[in-house]
């Protein structure tokens, strides 16, 4: 039997980066893409001492009491509501996520998202597609302005303010809502100004949710919020799924009570809510908000170095840049 910590990684990605592993570990690399049920990562942690894991993975208390050896989990993400944290901690088990690198990506997609909501971009292309462009006429697919409209962000954090700093270009009034307010100077850096919840809603001409999934934020948009929404407004998810309740929006949607959303996290995802799949005036995509290649190259390679650190190799032995839960090392 090896001496050497052994390490599973559940999804094949960027082998020369996960080539790093190599020199300390036993590294066994799913060779598929596939999905990863319960049943399958209890099996898969059982024996190991680390794992590197993505946000799909849903690491919960059954798999962590089984697997005896685990020491360190290190999430490919920055969100991490796929690892039942406390289990982790109680039973000693160090994770770590992957902020920072994927802050400029994201907020770049939350843009693309927006643009593409209010200007009805993919709508225009699929209806041109279709070949139902047999006339130019004034008034096709009249979108809504994104210059000189007020953008509201709720969570602000760092994907939130990369986001506020975006919009100085395009002339707009930053309004946002956080648990806490951001000191002074960071306001100012942003250009953003804090508003009440309900005021945010209220008076952003697009919204744009940035804010982590908790049991204190499911459905922190549902039929109240949206009804507080301006008629002609936009809404874009780039957070997580289960922030925004899909049926209530669904039939926000439907009624034309607000005018768009775009959205790139779901409920249920990978499956999709069939009224939204089935509406024209919401812009859809496969949770990507982070996938260019150089950053997700950059998260599997933060995640490595988290990994390889937590489990006491490496030159940073035992100091993992990015731990979430450090008091998993009393509990050892
Ligand atoms: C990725 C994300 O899609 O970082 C997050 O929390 O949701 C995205 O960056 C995800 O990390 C892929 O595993």
């Amino acid at each position: 039997m090896s001496a050497r910590p052994r390490v599973w990684v559940t999804q094949p990605v960027f082998g020369d980066v996960l080539a790093r592993l190599d020199p300390y570990f036993d590294v066994r690399v799913e060779p598929t893409v596939a999905p990863r049920g319960a049943g399958e990562l209890r099996e898969g942690l059982r024996d190991v001492d680390g794992a590197l894991v993505f946000i799909p993975d849903r690491i919960d208390a059954a798999a962590i009491a089984q697997a005896s050896r685990l020491r360190a989990i290190a999430n490919v993400g920055v969100g991490y509501n796929n690892l039942d944290i406390a289990a982790l901690t109680a039973a000693g088990v160090l994770a770590t996520n992957t902020p920072d690198v994927l802050t400029e990506t994201t907020a770049d997609f939350a843009w693309a998202l927006l643009l593409a909501t209010a200007r009805r971009v993919t709508e225009a292309e699929r209806w041109l597609r279709e070949g139902q462009w047999t006339t130019w006429s004034f008034e096709l697919m009249l979108g809504r302005d994104i210059h000189a409209s007020t953008l509201g962000i709720l969570g602000m954090g760092r994907i939130g303010r990369a986001i506020a700093r975006r919009a100085r270009g395009f002339g707009m009034r930053v309004l946002y809502h956080n648990r806490s307010r951001l000191p002074p100077e960071v306001e100012r850096e942003c250009a953003a100004t804090f508003v009440a919840r309900n005021e945010l809603f209220a008076h952003s001409d697009h919204l744009v949710l940035v804010l982590p999934y908790s049991p204190q934020t499911h459905h922190a948009v549902g039929a109240a919020e949206l009804g507080r929404m301006k008629p002609g407004a936009t809404l874009v998810n780039i957070a997580r799924g289960g922030i925004v309740d899909d049926a209530a929006l669904a039939d926000a949607l439907a009624a034309g009570r607000i005018a768009a959303a775009g959205l790139d996290v779901y409920e249920n995802e990978p499956a999709v809510h069939p009224r939204l799949l089935a509406l024209r005036n919401v812009v859809l995509t496969p949770h990507i908000a982070s996938a260019s290649e150089a950053t997700r190259r950059a998260m599997v390679a933060l995640a490595v170095d988290n990994l390889v650190a937590a489990l006491g190799a490496g030159p940073h032995a035992g100091r993992p840049p990015n731990p979430i839960n450090a008091d998993a090392l009393l509990a050892r």
